[in-house]
């Protein structure tokens, strides 16, 4: 018997057997296996981290995972799966906002949690090579003493993984200085989907020999392979770094601004963050970060945080209060706006759409979808508690989040597919006043319905609207190639 898969036919996924445990416990050590299958004791609810997702919408069933702590291994597990058609997802720090890390069923999870060991770095080039295992912040702490930073920074650096933030190429608060993991990765090692290893662990600066397969896995999110080992370009630690955060009465203030700070700032200018005031009063009121005074934010419709880092700090803070008549240099500015997420999950269940449209639509975008949500009578603290907007106005990238009391299918469905076409390429329906109907009219701003958290199992179905025919039809062709048995992270980012 054979079922659909992608462009193809391919056998059906098996589930794990007991039989399978006793395969792994000739590959793993007894720690590093975490299963419910008999004769396992292990409590069911041992599971729940690696079956939850960050944000509590996605739950998986697995069964089993498994903690290599070698690429040997990773190679020697995926091997058993591929001969056996057993789904794997890889999983990182699991603090994923799209539902990737998690099974949908009952696919076996193979952590990288154990492989967290940094291989080298030379202080000379910054060149780090490391397992993808490494929590952010360690490698931070890592290359510090060196006098070089991380090219990634985000708010998950706590519990994500070097590997995870690969894998789903992250964006994060740094990306306006430092660019995209695609120029910063410099090679990766990676277990193929038959249990071959890849070994493109490069760490060179220049390397035009052909096609450059590395790039495909990063911000593949786990459906091609398996990333293992890590080669980064980590950049030299700014000697000065200041940040100050404004309070703008409009919204309209805020790309006069953005111009005016480049122009003013030019390459100490490191960060441009937005918060509208609904995120900022959601951050303030669940503890992130040090609150302005009700002085200083009286009358202040939004927020944008601006960081500098340069070689000079004389010079810097020169330029920054040329530029600025007040200056207020405070790490827990950063908190507040890293906070957010936080705030807005600890505030109730979040539907988040991270989409990259123009700066000057920001507002618009926000606005829109509450009025949306108000015509449907889902507005109210049972229902839809905020809708706000926060994210990377360098980067045109949008948090469009909103936070309701529960999870629940109205909601879902008044938002999708409603918030895509007003991003994506679609048609969108609007009413259109004075022929009192709908017309359907070319949308919208041709964004992107995935900015940097990537597509997982929430967006499989809205990938058309970034991506046209061809291309998903590549994409295909490109899945099927490396994984012709479709085993690998099965249901995300292709349907
Ligand atoms: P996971 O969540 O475990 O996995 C994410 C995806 O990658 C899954 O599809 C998984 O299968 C795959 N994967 C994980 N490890 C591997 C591997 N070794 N090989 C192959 N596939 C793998 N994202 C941004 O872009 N910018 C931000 O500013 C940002 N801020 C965040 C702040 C908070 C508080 C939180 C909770 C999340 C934030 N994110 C942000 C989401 C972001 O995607 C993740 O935090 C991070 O990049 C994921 O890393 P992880 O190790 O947790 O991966
Ligand atoms: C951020 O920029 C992250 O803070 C998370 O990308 C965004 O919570 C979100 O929607
Ligand atoms: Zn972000």
């Amino acid at each position: 018997r054979l079922v659909r898969h992608g462009l193809r036919w391919r056998r059906p996924y098996s589930s794990i057997a007991a039989s399978d445990i006793d395969h792994f416990r000739t590959i793993l050590p007894p720690h590093a296996i975490l299963s419910t299958l008999s004769p396992s004791t292990l409590n069911p609810s041992e599971l729940d981290p690696y079956n939850n997702d960050w944000m509590g919408k996605y739950r998986g069933r697995a069964t089993t995972v498994l903690k290599p702590k070698t690429t040997q291994q990773v190679s020697d597990i995926v091997r058993w799966c591929a001969s056996r058609d057993i789904p794997i997802v890889p999983q990182g720090g699991n603090t994923g906002l799209v539902g990737g890390s998690v099974p949908l069923r009952d696919e076996l999870v193979i952590s990288l949690a154990n492989m967290n060991s940094v291989r080298s770095f030379d202080p000379v080039s910054g060149i780090l090579v490391a397992d993808a295992g490494c929590i952010l912040q360690s490698l931070t702490d890592y290359v510090a003493p060196h006098n070089h930073i991380m090219p990634i920074d985000l708010g998950a650096k706590g519990s994500c993984h070097i590997g995870g933030n690969v894998a789903t190429n992250a964006g994060g608060l740094r990306l306006l200085r430092y660019g995209s993991l695609h120029g910063s990765v410099l090679g990766l090692e990676v277990v193929l989907p038959d249990g071959t290893i890849l070994d493109q662990l490069t760490t060179l600066r220049k390397d035009n020999t052909g096609y450059d397969l590395k790039q495909l896995f990063i911000g593949a999110e786990g459906t091609l392979g398996i990333i293992t080992a890590v080669s980064i370009l980590t950049p030299p630690s700014p000697q000065a770094s200041n940040n100050v955060i404004l309070a703008l009465p409009h919204f309209d203030n805020v790309q006069p601004l953005y111009r005016a700070v480049k122009r003013q700032l030019s390459e100490i200018l490191s960060a441009f963050e937005y918060i509208d005031r609904t995120a900022y009063d959601l951050a303030v009121k669940h503890g992130q970060g040090r609150a302005l005074s009700d002085e200083e934010v009286d009358g202040a419709a939004c927020f944008v945080l601006v960081e500098t880092s340069g070689g000079r700090r004389e010079h810097d803070e020169e330029k920054l209060t040329d530029l600025l008549s007040t200056l207020r240099s405070s790490p827990s500015l950063w908190a507040l706006r890293e906070g957010v997420t936080e705030a807005v999950s600890k505030e109730g269940k979040a539907y988040k759409y991270d989409i990259s449209i123009p700066l000057a639509s920001f507002k618009t975008v926000v606005d829109t979808t509450r009025e949306h949500l108000r015509s449907k009578g889902l507005l109210g603290e049972h229902a839809v508690k905020h809708v706000m907007g926060y994210g990377h106005v360098g980067d045109g990238n949008l948090h469009l989040n909103i936070v309701a009391a529960a999870y629940t299918q109205e909601i879902q469905d008044a938002l999708e597919p409603f918030v895509y076409e007003l991003v994506g390429k679609s048609l969108v329906q609007t009413w259109h006043q004075k022929l009192n109907t709908y017309v359907r009219c070319a949308a919208s701003y041709r964004g992107s319905v995935s900015a940097e958290h990537g597509i997982g199992a929430m967006k499989t179905h809205a990938l058309h609207y970034s991506k046209d025919d061809v291309s998903i039809e590549w994409m295909k062709k490109i899945k099927a190639l490396f994984d012709p048995k479709g085993i690998m992270n099965p249901g995300k980012v292709l349907e």
